[in-house]
C-alpha cells in the first residue's frame, strides 16, 4: 500500500515526459500488431517467448477490467492447447511495471482465469490450467496508467512433480541417485510432515538391503529447500533427520544410518512455504569408517652417530592418503634417558612400511632395548570425522 501512494507521483511524472518527449522528436512509434483483442498473437507452441514495444499500445474500450488492476497500454496473445496443460507465463524481463491477466470467453464477455500484478518486482507472473480445445486469452497491461515499454513474455507448461504425494514417492532402487524435477506445482499434503515449513514438497523411497550410511543433498538447486528423512506410515511417521540450509547455501544435506529392510521416507520441501524450484536431488552411500592400524617392528638399528632407526607398517580398510604419523624413541642410557621424536604423513592404500630415522634430543641412543610409541590420526573427509590408531613397543637396536 504504502510502495503505491509513494509509486503515483512518480508514474504521473514519467507519463509527463514521455509525452514530451514523443511531441519534440515527432515521430510517433507505432502501436504494436497485438495490440487489439481481435488481434492477438497466436500461440502456436510451448515454450513461447515474444518482445513487443507497448509504448503506443492503446486500451480498448471493451477491453476487461483484471482483478489485478491495469488496463492500460494492452497487449492480446491467444492459446488454445490440443491437450489439457498446465501453464506459467511471466513478463521477466520487461523494463515497465506490467499486469499480466488470462481470460476465456468471448470479446466483451471475458471470464478471468488468473491475474498477477507484481510477482518479481513490477514483472507479472500467472499459472494456469488450459484446458484442450478452449482458447486461453493472455492480456499485458500496465498497472493503473503507468506507461508501457519494452514487453517480454515467456510462456511454458508446467509439468507437475510425479512424486508430488507421498504415496506417488520416487523409488530410489539404488544408489549412487541423482533426480531433476520441477516442485513449481508441487503441493502440500494434509498429513505431510514439517521440517522448517512443508511446502512444495516431494517424494522419495528407498529401502536399503544392506546397512549403510547414505547422503542425501539438494546442492544445484534453484530455491530454497529443506530435506528431511522419515521412516514409519503415512501420518505416523518418525523423524529421522531434517535441515534446511547446509554450509551458509540454502540448499539442505541430510546423513543417516540405514538399516537393511527398512524403508526411508526422504522429503524435500521449500523453506516456510515459499516458492519450489528446479529442484536437483542426489542420493549417495557414504563409505563406512576406514579402519586404520599402525606396528612398529621388534627391531632397530641404531649408528655410530647414536641415530636409531625404527621401522613399521600402517594398514588402512580402504585407501586414507594424508595420515598424520607422530611417535616417540625413549631409552635408558645407564642414568640418562635419551628422549627422540619423529612424524610427517604417509599414504595408505594397503600394508604400507614406514621407517624413522630418530635423533636422541636428551643424548644418543645406544644398541639394546628402547620404547617406541607411534600413533596415527586422519581425517575422513567422505565421512567428516577423525580417525586415530596407535602402537607402542619395546625395540632391540642393533648396530
Ligand atoms: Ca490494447
Ligand atoms: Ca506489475
Ligand atoms: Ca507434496
Ligand atoms: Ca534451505
Amino acid at each position: 500500500m504504502s510502495r503505491r501512494s509513494w509509486l503515483r507521483p512518480a508514474l504521473t511524472a514519467l507519463v509527463a515526459l514521455g509525452l514530451v518527449g514523443v511531441t519534440a522528436s515527432g515521430a510517433l512509434a507505432q502501436p504494436p500488431p497485438n495490440d487489439d483483442f481481435d488481434n492477438a498473437i497466436v500461440i502456436a507452441g510451448l515454450p513461447f517467448t515474444d518482445t513487443q514495444d507497448t509504448s503506443e499500445a492503446t486500451a480498448a474500450p471493451d477491453d476487461p477490467e483484471p482483478s489485478c488492476v491495469g488496463t492500460s497500454h494492452t497487449v492480446w496473445y491467444a492459446l488454445t492447447p490440443s491437450t489439457d496443460v498446465t501453464v506459467t507465463a511471466n513478463t521477466f524481463g520487461s523494463d515497465y511495471d506490467t499486469t499480466l491477466s488470462v481470460w476465456t470467453g468471448t470479446r466483451g464477455a471475458l471470464a478471468e482465469v488468473a491475474c498477477n500484478d507484481d510477482f518479481e518486482s513490477l514483472q507479472s507472473k500467472v499459472s494456469f490450467d488450459a484446458a484442450a480445445g478452449v482458447t486461453a486469452f493472455l492480456m499485458v497491461g500496465t498497472f493503473f496508467d503507468s506507461p508501457g515499454g519494452s514487453l517480454v513474455l515467456s510462456v511454458d507448461e508446467l509439468v507437475a512433480a510425479p512424486n508430488d504425494d507421498f504415496d506417488d514417492a520416487t523409488v530410489i532402487t539404488a544408489l549412487p541417485f541423482t533426480d531433476d524435477v520441477s516442485t513449481t506445482q508441487a503441493t502440500t499434503a494434509a498429513d505431510d510432515p514439517d521440517c522448517f515449513g512443508m511446502g512444495h514438497t516431494v517424494w522419495y523411497s528407498f529401502t536399503p538391503t544392506a546397512g549403510m550410511t547414505v547422503q542425501a543433498d539438494t546442492f544445484g538447486s534453484d530455491y530454497d529447500t529443506t530435506l528431511s528423512v522419515y521412516t514409519g506410515t503415512r501420518g505416523s511417521l518418525t523423524q529421522i533427520a531434517c535441515n534446511d540450509n547446509f554450509a551458509f547455501s540454502q540448499s539442505s544435506r541430510a546423513r543417516f544410518n540405514a538399516t537393511a529392510g527398512t524403508t526411508f521416507f526422504i522429503m524435500v520441501g521449500s523453506f516456510d512455504e515459499t516458492e519450489g524450484g528446479e529442484l536437483l536431488l542426489r542420493v549417495r552411500v557414504i563409505p563406512p569408517p576406514v579402519v586404520l592400524g599402525v606396528t612398529i617392528d621388534p627391531s632397530g638399528s641404531v649408528d655410530r652417530n647414536g641415530v636409531a632407526t625404527i621401522h613399521g607398517t600402517v594398514t588402512c580398510s580402504r585407501e586414507a592418503s594424508g595420515i598424520s604419523m607422530f611417535g616417540t624413541l625413549r631409552q635408558q642410557v645407564g642414568k640418562r634417558v635419551s628422549v627422540g621424536s619423529f612424524g610427517g604423513t604417509i599414504d595408505c592404500s594397503g600394508p604400507t612400511a614406514w621407517s624413522a630415522a630418530v635423533i636422541g634430543e636428551t643424548g644418543t641412543y645406544r644398541r639394546g632395548s628402547a620404547q617406541a610409541t607411534v600413533g596415527l590420526t586422519f581425517f575422513d573427509e567422505e565421512r567428516e570425522e577423525e580417525v586415530r590408531a596407535r602402537a607402542s613397543r619395546l625395540v632391540q637396536l642393533r648396530s
